[in-house]
């Protein structure tokens, strides 16, 4: 059997329709060969969320042409979301980028590879000559392999000589990886998705774990099944609220004040674990007077959860020793982001929760290589090993390991929203990005495309042709997860091999090779000699050694016979670590695990009586992120295939809306117009939209740049806004992009 649609031979047509319309290929268009066909099945994993499916696919004549279930990889166990069975659909799309781009006055034009990088090369050397190392700062992403990561970071600091790389992870893991480290000191999930079944009591707080972690649903199931119960913490009544046993529909932007709430009750009534607080943490007695003020009248009153709720739950997690929490960016988003991951911490360690099965405080990573993604040195501060930059006995490690002086070896950086700001401001004047889609994902995007337009140069790497890549002078035409072998961490710390089933199409090339290529132009060829990826993965071994994320212990081989190993693995014998902090020993000198006082405050962007509507954004199941993916496959883009305003009826009423009428939506920095969507399962103050779509349709024209002070992530989560019926319907769209 053949595949329908087939790839374009040449990319002629997208240097003539420049624009923001996308091809996509209608369900069923592309057909779906029966085994036979496939001439392989290549084990390897799903490219997109945090949970890392394993997933088999078929491979005919280097095009993936399907898939079937991996039954045997214990983490779902041959199940898969709606994405993961239409993603093989990415491999020979007839968007794919198949030659490198050079801008032109009408558009873009192809050029060769040695073109392209060479100019690239030339304008990042010019423009360095003339403003300065750090005038260049470096893009990257979460859904790269590990050793795509980590040739990045040492990309930036050798290659162009940077200070300035950071990564899309700063939209998402940072908060919770920020308030694991100030309380834990490890910035990875203490505990295996196994040990779900086992907990007695489960807080989801600020996670939809039906429409964005599928999976994990499952293993929540089982808990229930074998007894427990579980509480969730949401403004909306996600999926799995069916399943719940108590909701607490909180108001967005009030996470720690519940926090506080609920621990404030476990005080009163003393369902503490003083044994281990006294034994095995620090700053108890300063969160113990904080969470005094926080009666359940006051909670009440902050959070709009009802007092009895409030106490109940806090019965619920204070009267059993196996308590987990699962939190997503719901608490995450937020301009106290880390805070609120502390609140939880605190949960936990208060009740003595941890370091067993079925207890502890867990984030649930989002991007496919989330975890991965923040361990090897593409975020701002950070060398490989999730060792700290500025850290001396690190900087030695890694120059030991690199070949180089401390001198050559720049120190931290600014973040991702930071760097877009410095751009703005004219300081950052050239950005070389991968795997990012700033436009559509960052905030306030009038902003980002006033800073992206202010570039002297700007160079993209990507396979398909992002509505970030649209303002690029070059676009250099990359590789899906699938055109190269490596490794990720998936969200439970498990680092599994991701092998290669299909090379690039066309002219596309390899993102190590792309790399490292523009690394030998830059000059510093002799720090890239890397002929593989596995090159690569073996000099990351090394990097890691010693550090929180010791990958030394691993191999291919040994991911391959182990379905993977959680880190850290130090030595070539060690079984790898499921389970972190077992014997209660966190990773501090004192051994302690540290309480953080977590105060609640107002969003960076509050309501008042012109903007008086909570405004949250989020996801849907069968679109990914900003969507340049997702927003390609007509099975997925039927599914839900605009943006709608979710808004309560009473809400609506109030505004005279019907199901379907045309809203406009105004923040303090911009009005979008989309079609209302009447849902009981929204709190009446707030009203929701899914951020998958650009241009005129992104929710992030109308969010706010206010970023949490240490994790610096942006409040996604709580704007202040107005609503009212718009004249007009909005343009019902029929392709989809
Ligand atoms: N289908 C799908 N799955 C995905 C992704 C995707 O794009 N699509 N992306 C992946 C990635 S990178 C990520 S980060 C994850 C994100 O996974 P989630 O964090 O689960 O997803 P979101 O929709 O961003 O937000 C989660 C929930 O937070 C709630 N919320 C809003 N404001 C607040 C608040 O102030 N407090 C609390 N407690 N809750 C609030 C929203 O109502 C929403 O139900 O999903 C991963 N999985
Ligand atoms: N309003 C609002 N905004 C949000 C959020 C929200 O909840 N609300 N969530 C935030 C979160 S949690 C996240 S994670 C970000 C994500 O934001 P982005 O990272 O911008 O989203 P992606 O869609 O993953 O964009 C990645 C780009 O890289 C490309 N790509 C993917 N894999 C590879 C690869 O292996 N190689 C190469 N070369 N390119 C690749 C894709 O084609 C895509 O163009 O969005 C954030 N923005
Ligand atoms: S749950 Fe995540 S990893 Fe699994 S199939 Fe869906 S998108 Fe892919
Ligand atoms: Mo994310």
């Amino acid at each position: 059997m053949k595949l329908v649609a087939k790839p374009p031979q040449s990319v002629d047509e997208l240097t003539v329709q420049f624009g923001p319309h996308l091809k996509y290929i209608p369900p069923g268009g592309w057909q779906h060969p029966d085994s036979q066909s496939a001439q392989q099945l290549v084990k390897t994993h799903c490219c997109f969320c945090g949970q890392q499916c394993g997933i088999q696919l078929k491979v005919r004549d280097n095009q993936v042409v399907g898939f079937e279930p991996w039954e045997e990889f214990p983490f779902n166990r041959g199940m898969l979301c709606p994405k993961g069975v239409n993603r093989y659909m990415q491999s020979s799309h007839p968007d794919r980028l198949l030659d490198p781009l050079l801008r032109t006055g009408q558009g873009f034009a192809t050029a060769s590879w040695d073109e392209a990088l060479n100019l690239t090369v030339r304008r990042i050397r010019e423009i360095q000559e003339k403003h300065g190392p750090d005038s260049v700062a470096v893009y990257g992403g979460a859904s790269l392999i590990s050793e795509k990561s980590y040739l990045l970071g040492k990309f930036a600091r050798l290659a162009v000589g940077t200070r300035h790389i950071d990564y899309n992870g700063r939209l998402c893991m940072v908060s919770a990886g920020t308030g694991y480290k100030l309380a834990l000191g490890v910035d990875r999930n203490p505990n295996p998705w196994a040990d779900i079944p086992e907990a007695e009591v489960v807080l989801v707080i600020g996670a939809n774990v039906g429409e964005c972690f599928p999976i994990t649903t499952d293993y929540l199931w089982r808990m229930r099944d074998n007894g427990g119960r579980m509480i969730l913490a949401d403004p909306r009544m996600t999926p799995i609220s069916r399943n719940a046993d108590l909701f607490l529909p909180l108001r967005p932007g009030t996470d720690a004040a519940l926090l506080s709430g609920l621990l404030h009750v476990i005080v009163r009534e003393n369902l503490l674990d003083r044994a281990f607080i006294e034994k095995h943490t620090t700053g108890f007695d300063q969160v113990e007077q904080a969470v005094r003020a926080w009666d359940p009248r006051r909670t009440a009153e902050i959070t709009g959860v009802p007092p009895e709720s409030i106490e109940k739950a806090a019965r619920w997690i204070g009267g059993t020793r196996r308590f987990m929490a699962f939190h997503a960016r719901g608490l995450e988003h937020s301009s106290h982001g880390v805070e609120n991951v502390l609140g939880v911490i605190n949960l936990c360690l208060a009740t003595g929760n941890i370091g067993r099965q079925g207890a502890g405080p867990n984030m649930i990573t989002g991007q496919g290589n989330g975890q991965g993604g923040r361990e090897h040195g593409q975020k701002c501060d950070q060398l490989p090993g999730a060792r700290h930059i500025d850290d001396p006995a690190a900087r030695e490690h890694i120059c030991k390991v690199w070949g180089i002086e401390d001198s050559q070896l720049p120190h931290a950086g600014v973040s991702a929203v930071e760097i877009m700001e410095a751009i703005h401001r004219g300081e950052i004047k050239a950005l070389v990005s991968i795997c990012f889609n700033p436009l559509v994902s960052l905030p306030d995007s009038s902003f980002t495309r006033e800073a992206l337009s202010r570039l002297e140069f700007f160079g993209v790497i990507d396979f398909f042709l992002s509505e970030t890549a649209h303002h690029a002078d070059v676009v250099l035409p990359g590789s899906l997860q699938e055109e190269e072998e490596g490794v990720v961490a998936s969200g439970e710390g498990r680092v599994i091999k991701i092998n290669k089933a299909v090379d690039p199409p066309g002219n596309a090339r390899a993102d190590s090779w792309i790399i490292c290529e523009l690394a030998r132009r830059l000059g510093r060829g002799q720090y890239f000699p890397f002929q593989s990826t596995r090159d690569i993965f073996e000099e990351l071994r090394l990097a890691s050694q010693g550090g929180t994320a010791d990958y030394y212990g691993i191999t291919y081989e040994r991911l391959e016979e182990n379905m993977g190993l959680f880190w850290p693995v130090p030595s070539l014998d060690h079984p790898g670590t499921p389970r972190l902090f077992e014997d209660l020993h966190f990773h501090f000198p004192d051994g302690r695990a540290r309480f953080h006082t977590s105060e609640w405050r107002r969003s960076g962007d509050p309501v008042d009586e012109e903007f008086p509507v909570y405004l949250t954004t989020g996801r849907v199941v069968s679109q990914y992120l900003s969507g340049t993916q997702t927003r390609r496959i007509g099975a997925l883009v039927d599914q839900y295939p605009e943006p709608k305003l979710e808004i309560h009826p009473k809400l609506a009423e109030q505004y005279g809306i019907q199901s379907g009428d045309s809203v406009t939506i105004t923040t303090r920095r911009m009005s979008m117009t989309l079609p209302a969507f009447i849902v009981r399962t929204i709190r009446p103050d707030t009203v929701f939209i899914p951020y998958h779509w650009a241009d005129r349709r992104s929710a992030n024209q109308l969010t706010h740049r206010t970023l949490d002070p240490r994790s610096k992530i942006p409040e996604f989560k709580c704007s202040a806004c107005r609503i009212e019926r718009a004249a007009a319907s909005p343009r019902q769209l029929k392709v989809l992009g």
